[in-house]
C-alpha cells in the first residue's frame, strides 16, 4: 500500500492533480481542505468551530485534522493506497500520520512538491474565487496571509521529508497536463 503526499502553497494546484492521480494508480483522495467544507456545508459542530478559521486563511488546530484522517484510514481497505492532499501542514500533523501509519506497517513512500511562482498563485486563486465563490480565494488579505502560513508553518516539512528521503520536487507551472505527466514520470520511477 503507497502513501504519497501532495504538497505545495495555495493555489499550486495540489487538488486539481489530485484528482487525476488518485483515478490513475487506484488512491483514495483524502483532501483535508474538503472534508472541512463539507463539515462547513453540513452545518456540523465542528463545521462552526472551523469556518472563522479557514475564513481568515489559519490554519484548523492539528488535533481535529488528525482525528479526521485517522478516521479514514481505519475506515479504508480495498485501495492500492492514499494520496494525502493539504495534510500534514505542520510538523505535529506529520509526525502524527507517521505514527498512524507505523502501527499498520506502513510509511510515506514520496511527498510531491509544486513549485509555482507566488505571481501565478495569486492568479489561480482569484480565479477560483471569481468561479467558485470560496470566500477565502476572492480576498487578496486572505490570499496573502494563506501563502505566509503556508511558509511559515508547512513549509519546513519539504526539509523534514527530504531527510526521510522521500522529497520529490515537480515544476508546477505550465498546464494541468504538461504537470500531470511530470507528476507521473516521478510516481512511476519509485513504483518501478
Ligand atoms: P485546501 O483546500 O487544501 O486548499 P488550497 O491549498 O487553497 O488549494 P489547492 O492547492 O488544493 O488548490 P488548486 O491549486 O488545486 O485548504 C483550504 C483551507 O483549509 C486552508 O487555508 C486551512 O484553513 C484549511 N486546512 C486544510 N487542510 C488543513 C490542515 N491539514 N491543517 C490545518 N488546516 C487545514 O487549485 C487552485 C486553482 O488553480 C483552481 O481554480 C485550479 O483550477 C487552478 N489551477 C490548478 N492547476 C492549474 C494550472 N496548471 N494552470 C492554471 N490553473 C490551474
Amino acid at each position: 500500500m503507497i502513501n504519497i503526499l501532495i504538497f505545495g502553497p495555495p493555489g499550486s494546484g495540489k487538488g486539481t492533480q489530485s484528482e487525476h492521480i488518485a483515478k490513475k494508480y487506484n488512491l483514495l483522495h483524502l483532501s483535508t481542505g474538503d472534508m472541512l467544507r463539507a463539515e462547513i456545508g453540513s452545518g456540523s459542530e465542528l463545521g462552526e468551530k472551523v469556518k472563522h478559521i479557514m475564513a481568515r486563511g489559519e490554519l484548523v488546530p492539528d488535533e481535529v485534522v488528525i482525528a479526521m484522517i485517522a478516521a479514514r484510514i481505519d475506515a479504508e481497505k480495498s485501495r492500492s493506497g492514499f494520496l494525502y492532499d493539504g495534510f500534514p501542514r505542520t510538523v505535529q500533523q506529520a509526525a502524527e500520520l507517521e505514527k498512524m501509519l507505523e502501527g499498520k506497517g506502513l510509511k510515506v513512500n514520496m511527498m510531491l512538491a509544486l513549485d509555482v511562482s507566488h505571481d501565478e498563485l495569486v492568479k489561480r486563486l482569484l480565479g477560483r474565487g471569481a468561479i467558485s465563490g470560496r470566500s477565502d480565494d476572492q480576498d487578496m488579505s486572505v490570499i496573502e496571509n494563506r501563502i505566509e502560513v503556508y511558509r511559515s508553518k508547512t513549509e519546513p516539512l519539504a526539509d523534514y521529508f527530504r531527510k526521510k528521503g522521500v522529497y520529490s520536487p515537480v515544476d508546477g507551472m505550465g498546464t494541468v497536463e504538461e504537470i500531470f505527466i511530470r507528476i507521473c514520470t516521478a510516481i512511476d520511477k519509485i513504483n518501478s
